[in-house]
């Protein structure tokens, strides 16, 4: 199983999160998906808030394959590259493939920022709880748990 952090902050954030779904149903499964979450931006903090969600993806793609067409999907659905860590229409991040780590040029699993990143962690510890980091060693809602206060993260009714 392989899981990914969707992220829209510009225009129509609940619209991109969902075809960016859809998009992502013609390279594998999307066998499960968060609620969304309305979040407080991160890193880079003068922007609109983010509506952030996790999905995982049964997919028979290798790490390589997988992230050309994540970068296909970004860049069809207007994701432009202005800013570092600004706004975007969409953000599609692999954080976890499987049990697989990888440093390559092209990807690293698992994201070298998910466990500091309560709008990944909340939305994945949703979804899979009890998955462990397989560098840390340690399930999701441990990371969560290990959260410093703040980083404000809202679950949107559904
Ligand atoms: N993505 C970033 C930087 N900061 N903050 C929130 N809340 N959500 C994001 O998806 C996000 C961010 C870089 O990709
Ligand atoms: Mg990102
Ligand atoms: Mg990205």
């Amino acid at each position: 199983m392989v899981y990914l952090s969707l992220g829209s902050n510009v225009g129509d954030r609940e619209a991109h999160l969902r075809d960016a779904q859809e998009r992502l149903s013609g390279v594998g499964r999307v066998s499960v998906v968060s609620s969304f979450y309305e979040t407080e931006p991160v890193e880079f903090t003068a922007q609109r808030w983010f509506l952030n969600c996790v999905v995982g993806l049964e997919t028979t793609q290798t790490p390589q394959p997988l992230m050309s067409s994540i970068l296909n999907i970004e860049e069809a659905m207007g994701r432009q590259r202005i800013q570092k860590k600004g706004p975007r229409t969409i953000d599609i991040d692999i954080l976890l493939f499987g049990n697989t780590i990888l440093n390559s040029q092209e990807v690293t699993v698992p994201h070298p920022a998910m466990h500091e990143r309560r709008f990944v962690l909340e939305p994945l510890a949703e979804i899979a709880p009890e998955v462990r980091h397989p560098v840390l060693n340690k399930t999701i809602l441990e990371l969560r748990d290990a959260l410093p206060v703040g980083q404000t993260v809202r679950r949107l009714k559904t």
